[in-house]
């Protein structure tokens, strides 16, 4: 039987503790995909329980996948809390999910209203469509669309700005805006990117969205692997109810969001969400201790011939590389964030990566390393030689990046990246030896001239790069 409001009171699982048919919209929230489910929208789900203001619509910009799936279900779906105990959760904060470009209108009316108070996103970094140094690209296709048709977007950028434009116009106070992708200095970054937007169009809109739009830095943790058949078939045998896109996630889940002044918002620490002044440390520590590793952990997995994450943690020579990379290289340059000790949170993370509940795909982590690598690796580089400290491990994951393109170029397989084509390109005419390390560097918006110029970057990348072959050869 398919799950449905009609249902899911028959499931094998956790409930929701209210009406889900009752709740009302609150939050719009932009890339309704499987962290977004699994994540900010459990919080919601907790919220509603005893505030129905909270309900959930998801915007989809591209796909119809997540509407078609859920449409069928009344927006109830399963979550798999997959880790030393299991358990199903079903959700029912997801009230609505519109398709924005089958019905832009039904975005606009939403964000218009004044009962819609939060707006989050989860668009993945490149979503957001910043340059290297993190100001809106103005040069990108799809901004530049935006700006010549701002009625009709096609970004967050441009959605948000003309839902702002709406409301103003009829006298509303703004949506506080929270972005949850991994980016530093999320909110900062987003607020100035609107207002840039803005600006280009209407500067009185610009100056109110400056003065008046609250767009809180946030952290967001919780390890989430794509949906794939197998967890559909687990669902529907722990449930007994077939659901067409559920989604799984470890235990562990962190939502940590900029102290703000929004007024009327939900009981966020009531449901487990911090609230702070000091986002950017908790943010640093999980970009770098996390996101990082998570990559050198991909390019350096798939180059051992692994495919999931906690299967690679159990090659003991690449699990010390990573335990060494964080407790020796990265923790080091940090400051740790209210009274957490980085040391012990290095070993839990470590722990997490170990989790064999859930087969998290290298390959999925491997997306989009053009824009991953520098906020997650090349960040504590740059500051790792600064203080003179030695950099090799820290070079291992840009090596094995490199390694990574080649080998998909030469296999003539697509890579996901917004660069994707110009790596594919590069992959092609490496040479396969060092001179490669040269092609890749020669990237600007990746690598700035001062890494990619210095003398040590260049001979750490170009040891690990051949050593790196040499693995690859024995196997
Ligand atoms: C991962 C993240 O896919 C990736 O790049 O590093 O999605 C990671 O699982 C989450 O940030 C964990 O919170």
């Amino acid at each position: 039987m398919p799950l449905s409001l009609a249902t899911f009171s028959t499931a094998n699982a956790i409930k929701p503790a209210y009406d889900p048919a009752s709740l009302e919209i609150g939050v719009v929230h932009f890339g309704p995909g499987a962290f977004h489910r699994a994540h900010q929208a459990a919080y919601f789900d907790a919220l509603v329980a005893t505030d129905k203001r909270w309900g959930i619509c998801g915007v989809s910009l591209h796909s119809t996948g997540v509407r078609d799936a859920l449409a069928p279900q009344d927006g109830l779906y399963t979550l798999g809390i997959l880790d030393d105990e299991i358990s199903y959760r079903i959700i029912g904060a997801v009230r609505e999910v519109l398709v924005a470009p089958e019905d832009i209108e039904a975005v606009f009316r939403r964000l218009r209203q004044p009962s819609v108070k939060i707006v989050t996103s989860t668009v993945t970094e490149k979503g957001y469509c910043l340059a290297s140094d993190f100001s809106l690209n103005l040069k990108h296709a799809e901004i530049a669309h935006d700006l010549a048709h701002p009625r009709t977007p096609k970004t967050v950028i441009g959605y948000v700005t003309e839902a702002l434009r709406r409301r103003r116009a009829a006298g509303f106070p703004p949506f506080i805006l929270i972005p949850c992708d991994n980016l530093p200095k999320n909110g900062e970054r987003l607020k100035a990117a609107v207002v840039t937007f803005a600006s280009q169009l209407d500067v009185k809109l610009s100056r109110w969205i400056s003065d008046e739009l609250l767009c809180p830095s946030t952290m967001v943790d919780s390890i989430t692997p794509a949906t794939d058949d197998d967890l559909r078939r687990r669902v529907a045998a722990a449930t007994t109810l077939e659901d067409a896109w559920p989604v799984q996630r470890e235990a562990f889940s962190q939502w940590v969001i900029e102290s703000h002044a929004h007024q009327d918002g939900p009981d966020w620490t009531s449901v487990g969400v911090t609230l702070t002044d000091n986002v950017p440390a908790y943010e640093r520590a999980k970009l770098r201790l996390l996101n990082g590793p998570h990559s050198a952990l991909a390019y350096l997995g798939l180059n051992r011939g692994y495919a999931n994450v906690s299967e690679a943690m159990n090659d003991a020579e690449l699990a010390d590389v990573i335990r060494r990379l964080m407790i020796e290289d990265i923790v080091p340059l940090l400051e740790a964030p209210d009274g957490l000790d980085l040391i012990a949170y290095s070993e839990d993370i470590l722990k997490r990566f170990h989790n064999p509940a859930i087969v998290h795909k290298l390959s999925q982590i491997a997306w989009d390393g053009s824009i991953k690598l520098p906020i997650r690796i090349l960040s504590s580089l740059g500051e790792a030689l600064d203080q003179g400290r030695d950099i090799s491990r820290l070079c291992l994951p840009l090596a094995a990046w490199m390694r990574f393109v080649r080998t998909k170029a030469v296999a003539g397989e697509e890579i996901t990246d917004p660069l994707g084509r110009e790596l594919f390109a590069i992959g092609q005419i490496c040479q396969d030896d060092v001179t490669d390390v040269a092609l890749f560097l020669a990237i600007r918006s990746i690598f700035p001239a001062h890494l990619a110029n210095h003398p040590s970057v260049v001979s750490q990348i170009e040891t690990a790069y051949i050593a790196l072959e040499g693995y690859t050869r024995r196997r």
